[in-house]
């Protein structure tokens, strides 16, 4: 067969074919060119062995072979130089600026809230008072009763009341030391409408001197609007001891606002009524944004109204067995949230719980 071309030659071709390949593109050309499925010059070759003479196929045969094994190892050694310079290459242009400032992550933190009671906490430890706790789930003894607030009396609407269903044969409450007055073992019976319950614990669990202060969240019945929630946070204080006047919670009550607000802060009290209190007030602060002159936090007045207060109620301390004739005390209330109200500046306290990141990612 004449015109069947030498495999040397063909070799040589490929060859320098393979040595002007300078990209991988360009390699896959060159092996398509000789290798290819339908077109590829070798395997046209190697189809048109089947039509040959015998002695044309022994000799054509292994050397069609040959050459393919070569041409697929020279392809093959072709790739991996230029793998290896075109990834040279790429880690030249790929340069690390070690300069550049890194993405910073975003820190969450802790919501306003927490950060407030936590340095409500932080003042009144300063002062002496320790931090006490008690159950959400409060009975009518403690919630109403033992603060002087019976059942028929009409305090008891200054605070609209969740109560729990009653379940006959519930666990009672334990308090394990009680020390004064007989602890009351009637099961929860309703969700706690302040923190002042805890007053009474503490004063059964514990003899004067007492000086603590109470976190927590209480919950009302009420229709919530921009100042008003149905469930919020409250700090109650409490202080017991001998010769504890009104000038003490004057003094206490007006160094903490200092302590919270700003150091120029000012304080009033005005007459008010809590069961539990006898006297009782409201605590009012000097606007501190305005210095008295009236703005849009103090709505006009100069002044905020910030927390209830009083000298606990003989009564009261009479009913946990503490000597009204030996022993005084002053208490007070104070609101979470409405304290982050005017200390942030925030129009409304539903705010603080829609979870709007773009809103709490600002404190
Ligand atoms: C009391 O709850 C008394 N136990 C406080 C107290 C304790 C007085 C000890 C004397 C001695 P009052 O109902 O005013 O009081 O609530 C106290 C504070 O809770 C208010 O000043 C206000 O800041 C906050 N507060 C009351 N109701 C709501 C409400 N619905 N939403 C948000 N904050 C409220």
């Amino acid at each position: 067969m004449g015109n069947f071309p030498d495999p040397a030659s063909l070799l040589k071709e490929a060859q320098d074919q393979l040595n002007k390949a300078s990209s991988l593109d360009a390699l896959e050309e060159v092996r398509i060119t000789w290798l290819g499925r339908k077109e590829g010059k070798l395997t046209l070759l190697l189809k048109q062995l089947g039509s040959l003479s015998m002695d044309e196929k022994k000799r054509f045969g292994p050397e069609l072979n040959n050459l393919k094994i070569n041409l697929e190892d020279l392809l093959t050694s072709k790739e991996r130089s230029l793998t290896s310079q075109e990834r040279a290459k790429a880690l030249e242009s790929d340069t690390l600026d070690t300069s550049l400032p890194g993405t910073p992550k975003p820190f969450g933190h802790r919501h306003p809230l927490s950060q407030v009671m936590s340095d409500l906490v932080a003042i009144f430890r300063t002062l002496g008072f320790v931090c006490a706790d008690g159950p959400e789930m409060e009975n009518d003894f403690y919630n109403f009763e033992a603060l002087n607030v019976p059942a028929d009396h009409p305090a008891r609407d200054m605070q609209d009341t969740f109560y729990l269903a009653q379940t006959p044969g519930q666990g009672s409450q334990q308090i394990l030391f009680p020390e004064h007055g007989s602890p009351s073992t009637e099961p929860p019976s309703l969700l706690r409408t302040h923190t002042s319950p805890v007053q009474v614990r503490i004063m059964q669990k514990y003899p004067p001197p007492i000086a603590i202060v109470c976190p927590g969240r209480v919950y009302r019945h009420e229709a919530q609007d921009a100042t008003h929630l149905a469930v919020f946070h409250q700090m109650e204080g409490l202080l017991v001891d001998q010769g504890v006047s009104f000038a003490d919670l004057k003094g206490t009550l007006a160094k903490f606002a200092q302590l919270l607000f700003a150091p120029t802060v000012k304080t009033r009290f005005r007459p008010s009524f809590f069961p539990f209190t006898e006297p009782s007030a409201q605590m009012d602060v000097s606007c501190w944004l305005c210095g008295g002159d009236g703005c849009a936090t103090c709505k006009g007045m100069g002044w905020i109204e910030f927390l209830g207060a009083g000298m606990v109620n003989p009564k009261v301390l009479s009913g946990v067995n503490i000597d009204p004739e030996k022993y005084s005390g002053f208490a007070f209330g104070v609101g979470i949230e409405r304290i982050a109200l005017i200390k942030y500046g925030v129009s409304d306290l539903r705010l603080f719980y829609d979870n709007d990141t773009r809103f709490l990612e600002q404190f």
